[in-house]
């Protein structure tokens, strides 16, 4: 059976190219909900309903485990709803907060994520109850997410370092030592978020964290398909494919075009 991992659109792939790294013979069965992306502005209930409607959708596709990929759902979702799920599911928050606290020497730590993200408070919870003396600088970046959707991701790209200049400063100013990129679309801009941050900052992909923490517990389940190479990836999405395959082909780099079904989820 597949793996099943899912994002608001883009964002979840760097968990599917870190999975894809980690367990190259597992199927995989992508959900980017391209059609209601961003998540990151919408309200808990919102969010929530998402939420449930992506991981609905992975299981009629039979997977036997789920990555949830978006870090505004995995901040959102109550633990009530994942833990009665029938399959184990992975979220990027824990991963990412465990990541951190074990990169970071001063406890100085950056989260940049979405603003239900930030609002959410899941990121902080999540480290200060691994490491309670950290100092946590939280920064939502709302016009991350749409510039990435639209393809802007180059290193250079005027629109990405005039973001990151103005959204990074009052987290350089904080003096981190690691910054969590706290939502699965960040990694995307790494290049220009490290540029901005300097070269004595961790960044922490929370995609790449939670394939990790992903693969940790298949493994202590038991349920590796065993195959080592060879593995299937689809891609589903709820618009129209097309920007999805152009931009996901660059960045996982490999052309995905005959892979991505676009797919209606609430017919
Ligand atoms: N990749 C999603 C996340 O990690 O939060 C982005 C959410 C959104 O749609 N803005």
């Amino acid at each position: 059976r597949p793996i099943g991992v899912f994002d608001s659109g883009l964002g979840g792939l760097t968990g599917v190219k870190e999975l894809v790294r980690l367990l190259p013979g597992e199927d995989i069965v992508y959900f980017g909900d391209t059609a209601r992306v961003p998540y990151g502005g919408r309200g808990a209930d919102t969010i929530i309903r998402y939420g449930k409607e992506d991981i609905q959708f992975l299981l009629s596709k039979g997977v036997k485990a789920v990555l949830c990929a978006c870090g505004t759902v995995s901040s959102t979702l109550p633990a009530a709803v994942t833990d009665a799920l029938p399959v184990p599911f992975v979220g990027v928050v824990q991963a990412a907060a465990q990541a951190a606290v074990h990169a970071s020497c001063s406890g100085r730590i950056g989260v940049i994520a979405t603003a239900a993200s930030v609002r959410s408070g899941g990121y902080e919870a999540a480290v200060r109850a691994l490491r309670p003396d950290s100092v946590l600088t939280a920064r939502a970046c709302p016009l991350f997410v749409p510039v990435i959707e639209n393809g802007y991701v180059g290193r250079d790209d005027l629109i990405v370092t005039t973001l990151a200049k103005e959204y990074l400063a009052p987290v350089r100013r904080a003096g981190v030592d690691t910054l969590i990129l706290g939502c699965t679309h960040y990694p995307l801009i790494a290049g220009a978020i490290a540029d901005e941050m300097g070269p004595g900052v961790r960044l922490i992909d929370s995609g790449a964290e939670g394939a990790a923490a992903l693969r940790q517990l298949l493994e202590r389940q038991d349920l590796l398909n065993g195959r080592t190479s060879g593995g299937a990836v689809s891609f589903y999405v709820s618009d129209s494919g097309e920007n999805f395959a152009e931009v996901g082909g660059l960045f996982l780099g490999k052309d995905v075009h005959g892979t991505v079904h676009p797919f209606t989820l609430w017919d």
